[in-house]
């Protein structure tokens, strides 16, 4: 509308997707990019990139003293990574949905997870767990010049407005 929808709460949310190495090796991008797209959120920012231990070890800096720690900077700098930002309406929590539970074994059929993952070592993709984390995390991945402000067609369809 003319108004620009601004008015309704937490429609302008928005989350870091990545998809890890596993998952770009196993040519899934294209798979997760589908499941946001279908759902109705708004791609703002994407890139492929090859994640170094800095970015990484801030990303995960509230993991720093777990045993997995180690292996897990290991994986996600063993190839590249496709960083991403979604917009919509509850896109974080919605995305966790999305994602499934961060243990594969536990994660429900229908999930990203639970659809292509059996070990939490190789669980696929990431998404932010809050809004102040996604807030952190995206402008630790991204450039505020590498976000893009757009309107999409479809998007008092999506809102019902
Ligand atoms: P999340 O990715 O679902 O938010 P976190 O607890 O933040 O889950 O863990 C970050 C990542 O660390 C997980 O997605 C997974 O790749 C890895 N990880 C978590 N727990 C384990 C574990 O017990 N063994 C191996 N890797 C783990």
């Amino acid at each position: 509308s003319l108004l620009g929808n601004r008015g309704i709460p937490g429609i302008q949310e928005r989350t870091l997707v990545a998809v890890k190495p596993d998952g770009v090796q196993r040519r899934l991008v294209g798979d997760v990019i589908k499941r946001f797209e279908r759902r109705g959120f708004k791609l703002v920012g994407m890139k492929l990139l090859q994640a170094n231990e800095g970015i990484l070890s801030e990303h995960y800096h509230e993991l720093r003293r777990k045993p997995f720690y180690p292996a897990l900077i290991h994986y996600m700098t063993s190839g590249p990574v496709v960083a991403m930002v979604w917009e919509g309406f509850n896109v974080v929590r919605t995305s966790r949905a999305m994602v499934g539970d961060t243990n594969s074994t536990e994660a429900k059929p229908g999930t990203i997870r639970g659809d292509f993952s059996v070990h939490v070592s190789r669980n696929v993709i990431h998404a932010s767990d809050s809004v102040e984390t996604a807030q952190r995390e995206i402008s630790l991945w991204f450039h505020s010049s590498e976000l893009v402000d757009w309107e999409c067609c479809d998007h008092n369809i999506t809102y019902q407005l």
